[in-house]
């Protein structure tokens, strides 16, 4: 009997967050989200502004992406050059409270960028919204929060801390 709680226990943890082998971590996806490194990502074929993506997401019970270093970057870009029409998408990325201070929408501390060179240069005084721009390799423009985008939406596996279910 208490072989098989602990069968059963061990089996759900499993199925609802995923798991890791060979210092890789899998996750299980709800349909149409991609698993990469413990994270589950949407990618958002609708232009909304930058406020409604997060919504969006959130309803989701995720947060536009938050990109944590160039090997998650680098997974991103492969697989925005192969999503079609080419296209800006949103992160959750923005300096909206205070300006020239970007913070993620996860309030994960911010730790790797990938702007591209002269950004962010807030354009014009009204530019507070990070994107992943096509016409520069997927590297990082901040325009005005207002424009309307595709976006990608990071649901993150309990063991990074999010503090929601993935699976
Ligand atoms: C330029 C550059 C960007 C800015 C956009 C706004 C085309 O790029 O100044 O930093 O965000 O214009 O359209
Ligand atoms: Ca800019």
């Amino acid at each position: 009997m208490a072989k098989t709680s602990l069968t059963i226990v061990v089996l759900f943890t499993i199925i609802s967050t995923g798991f890791t082998y060979a210092d890789k971590v899998f996750t299980f996806c709800p349909d149409n989200w991609l698993s990469y490194e413990g994270s589950c990502y949407y990618f958002h074929h609708t232009k909304t502004s930058f406020v409604e993506a997060e919504h969006s997401c959130q309803n989701l019970e995720s947060n536009l992406v938050h990109v944590n270093n160039v090997q998650e970057r680098d997974f991103l870009r492969d697989h925005l050059n192969h999503q079609l029409p080419v296209a800006y998408w949103w992160m959750g990325l923005s300096d909206d409270d205070i300006e020239g201070q970007f913070r993620w929408t996860d309030n994960q501390p911010l730790t790797f960028t990938d702007w591209f060179p002269g950004e962010p240069n807030n354009a014009n005084g009204v530019e507070d919204c990070a994107m992943f721009d096509h016409n520069h390799n997927f590297k990082w423009n901040d325009v005005a929060c207002n424009q309307q985008y595709f976006s990608i939406c990071e649901l993150k596996s309990e063991s990074q801390g999010a503090g929601s279910l993935v699976g």
